[in-house]
């Protein structure tokens, strides 16, 4: 019994090695001089957290890109940014309202919306929160209600996870490790 264990052990230790050694050699490939405040990857509940009545679920963060509508909004130039899309669940009796939100990776995390006019996606700030039900399920998706992280302090990398900390009215706060996917 003993002997067995010590064979999993020296396995999974050439595992973690190993891994440890592809992650080294793919990174160096891909990004030879990138600056980057965000950590790769290595909790296995990426994306997910839940905290009392509140779950969050299949959470996932784009790499950075450039924004032309940064222009309007915090009237400079173009600015890189990225988003975070999510879902909450709210298994709770009382409505649960997102206030605050804060991430590793940028000065300012701001809710917005999508709409479409004429053809043209157009995003705006959603105001005063926002409202998840009691019993409900809140998706923000591309194209939809999404986090815009802007004022980047770092490139949001394609394989790392950043860190997004979600504080709700009620008090509850989750924080949870967000993967940059190709979403
Ligand atoms: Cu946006």
């Amino acid at each position: 019994m003993k002997f067995r264990l010590m064979i999993g052990a020296g396995v999974l230790g050439f595992l973690v090695i190993a891994i440890a050694a592809l992650t080294l050699l793919v990174r160096g490939v891909n990004q030879p001089a990138s600056p980057s405040t965000s950590t790769p990857i290595e909790q296995s509940n990426k994306g997910h957290a839940a905290v009392g009545t509140l779950a969050i679920t299949d959470a996932f963060a784009r790499p950075t890109e450039m924004d032309e509508n940064a222009t309007n909004e915090a009237g400079t130039t173009m600015s890189k940014v990225s988003g975070v899309y999510l879902t909450i669940t709210n298994t709770g009796e009382k409505p649960e309202r997102l206030v605050t939100i804060e991430s590793d990776i940028a000065g300012l995390n701001a809710l917005h919306e999508t709409t479409i006019t004429n053809d043209v996606a157009q995003m705006k700030p959603i105001e005063g929160g926002l409202e998840i039900p009691a019993g409900e399920t809140v998706k923000l998706t591309t194209g939809g209600k999404h986090i815009m992280l802007m004022q980047l302090k770092g490139e949001v990398v394609l394989g790392h996870t950043i860190r997004v900390t979600l504080t709700f009215e009620s008090g509850t706060v989750i924080a949870l490790d967000v993967p940059v996917l190709m979403g």
